[in-house]
């Protein structure tokens, strides 16, 4: 076996994920990955980006296949290496984004034996990925050569299938590891550049058996299947239906005459919360993150709760879910004749939309036109037009933009790592997002999850990508003061709120990005304008404090419960009582 050999098969393997609707790679530096680094950067259909840091490539992929909607591969050399794309791939399996992890290996014989990097790499990320396999040494005959292709499209498919996420193939490569010879050409691919393997797997016609007519129904929309598509046919459904949609913006359907955006503060009132008791209940994509809508969904435990989506999720902690639907919630919901709606609800949706509203005004009297996290969060999202895509880091962002956004049409498209909540990778997986979309890309983050994902402003200037990011810095981790830790003064500030005093203007320095401090919210939306319309890499930097972020959640939520219940401006505030909105507190 040569390196020709080698070159050859993994020729073969990459040309066949291209075929297969791949268009993206993620490499990193190393020896023994040399092949795989090689393959993947001189196949012409492949945008193979590169990376020194694993960490990084790993989220960078998972954010260009978000975009894009394919799986995008990342390779690595062999020992820790492997292991440092654990968070992506943790992330991927969680948030059902395919990935096609390959990394490369010592061959069996340099295994434990005191060879250099060689860790053992067999089934590395356990099961969060759907499929492992060794790929192994072999020559390149003919057959082996159909063997490879048919593998990338069996890895391709396996990604894509049922319920997406990543895969992972194990190359042990054998020195050489650089060819002694130019290849011969490819010539064994399919005609036409059809893949080797095509894949397909029949719709199956939607039909709704369930509970009918949706009398005082709502339907929950999360992240998940957040292609436009699903989302407009989501908010058309329950526009047309009658139906309160209450929707996160990472379902993409907060949007349309039915949709509701202030849930989180509506339903901390137990007044609102009751008298908007509904009889069916429909949950598509993931469980929003709001607090208080978990908990509102989990005391409706006699009503018909019914989760519908392309498989199914448990999402349902608290085991109130009736049914599950298998099925695309688009095909479903266009196949609900207008028999099975109930045409009159009795002014069901606009009292909803009412509290909507009222909620709404009270926020804007609340938060005024002073630079705040929830302000910042709220204007991008009445800000970035249509085609610009929003990416929010894990912690309050994410929590601002789910409480503060508004209803709307032509909004940005809004992304995440909600898989498993991490603060880690975000700035990679938006400079992947970036890599992989059409329009301008933005991200709002907080100063510790930057500070954790720093390295990945390297992307700015070695890939040359735009990335605005509009940097919320309360130095440390704002969500703790809403946690009953914020009370343990003596270990607080140190340990849990992690203040770094770090001077980002520095940061986007060192990085090669642009750096803007705006004064105001005018100055604010100037920049960002700026920003989005140029093709370089910006830190827009907001500062904050994060006791006085505490202070303004909370007033805005006793401003809207005095706004629902005038004659009571002091009524209970849900869950947390006279506290302002709490994260969820297992995940923080
Ligand atoms: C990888 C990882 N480590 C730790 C955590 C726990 N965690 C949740 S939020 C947070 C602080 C985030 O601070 P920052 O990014 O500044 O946002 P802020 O809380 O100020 O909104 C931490 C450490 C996590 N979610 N993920």
């Amino acid at each position: 076996m040569t390196a020709t050999d080698t070159y050859l098969l993994l020729r073969a393997f990459c040309d066949e994920l291209a075929r297969c609707g791949m268009e993206q790679a993620c490499t990193s530096p190393g020896s023994r990955c040399t092949p795989i680094v090689l393959s993947l950067a001189r196949h012409p259909k492949l945008r193979a980006w590169s990376h020194l840091d694993e960490r990084c490539a790993g989220f960078f992929a998972l954010g260009a296949a978000k975009v894009s909607g394919h799986p995008v591969a990342v390779t690595c050399t062999s020992g820790t290496a492997a292991a440092n794309l654990a968070p992506a791939v943790i992330e991927a399996h969680w948030a059902r984004v395919p990935l096609i992890v390959l990394t490369a290996d010592r061959p069996p014989e340099l295994r434990e034996v005191g060879a250099g990097q060689a860790i053992d790499q067999l089934k590395l990320y356990g099961d969060a990925t759907k499929w492992f396999f060794e790929f192994g040494n072999h020559e390149a005959t003919p057959e082996r050569l159909r063997w490879a292709r048919s593998l990338a499209c069996r890895a391709y498919w396996t990604a894509v299938d049922g319920r997406r996420g990543p895969v992972h193939l194990n190359f042990p490569l054998r020195e050489p590891l650089v060819l002694d010879e130019s290849l011969p050409e490819d010539a064994t691919g399919r005609e036409d550049g059809r893949p080797w393997v095509q894949y397909d797997r029949p719709a199956p016609a939607p039909s709704f058996s369930g509970p009918h007519p949706f009398e005082r129904a709502v339907i929950v929309a999360g992240g998940g299947e957040a292609d436009a598509e699903t989302a407009g046919a989501i908010a058309e459904f329950a526009a047309r239906a009658r139906i309160p949609l209450i929707a996160d913006p990472l379902s993409g359907a907060r949007q349309g005459d039915a949709a509701i955006a202030h849930y989180d503060l509506l339903l901390r009132n137990p007044a609102f919360a009751a008298a908007h008791r509904p009889q069916f209940v429909f949950r598509l994509g993931d469980l929003p993150t709001s607090k208080p809508l978990r908990a509102w969904l989990a005391s409706l435990c006699d009503v018909a709760q019914i989760a519908i989506g392309p498989e199914p999720l448990w999402h349902d902690p608290d085991g109130v879910v009736g049914m599950q639907v298998v099925t695309p919630a688009r095909a479903l919901l266009g196949g609900v004749s207008t028999a099975q709606m109930v045409a009159d609800q009795s002014g069901w949706l606009e009292s909803w939309r009412a509290a909507d509203e009222t909620a709404a005004a009270a926020i804007d009297d609340a938060l005024g036109d002073q630079l705040s996290e929830p302000l910042v969060a709220r204007s991008l999202c009445q800000w970035l037009p249509a085609g610009a895509t929003l990416f929010v880091a894990s912690s309050m962002p994410i929590r601002d933009v789910e409480t503060f956004a508004s209803v709307r049409t032509d909004g940005p498209r809004v992304l995440a790592n909600r898989g498993a909540n991490g603060i880690d990778g975000t700035v990679s997986s938006a400079f992947g997002a970036a890599a992989a979309g059409n329009g301008p890309v933005v991200l709002l983050i907080g100063d510790v999850a930057l500070a954790h994902d720093i390295g990945g402003l390297l992307a700015a200037r070695r890939l040359r990508l735009a990335l605005t990011i509009v940097l919320l810095n309360n130095d440390g981790g704002g969500i703790f003061h809403f946690l009953p830790v914020a009370g343990q003064r003596d270990a607080f500030e140190e340990h849990v709120a992690t203040p770094h005093g770090l001077d980002f203007g520095q940061a986007a320095e060192l990085y090669g990005c642009g750096y803007v401090r705006p004064d105001d919210l005018r100055q604010l939306q100037t920049v960002v304008e700026l920003a989005i319309g140029g093709n370089a890499t910006t830190i827009v930097e907001v500062r904050t404090d994060r006791e006085q972020n505490l202070e303004l959640h909370r007033r805005v939520a006793e401003a809207v419960a005095a706004r629902l219940e005038p004659d009571n401006p002091t009524a209970e505030l849900g869950p947390v009582g006279r506290s302002a909105p709490r994260p969820t507190t297992s995940e923080a």
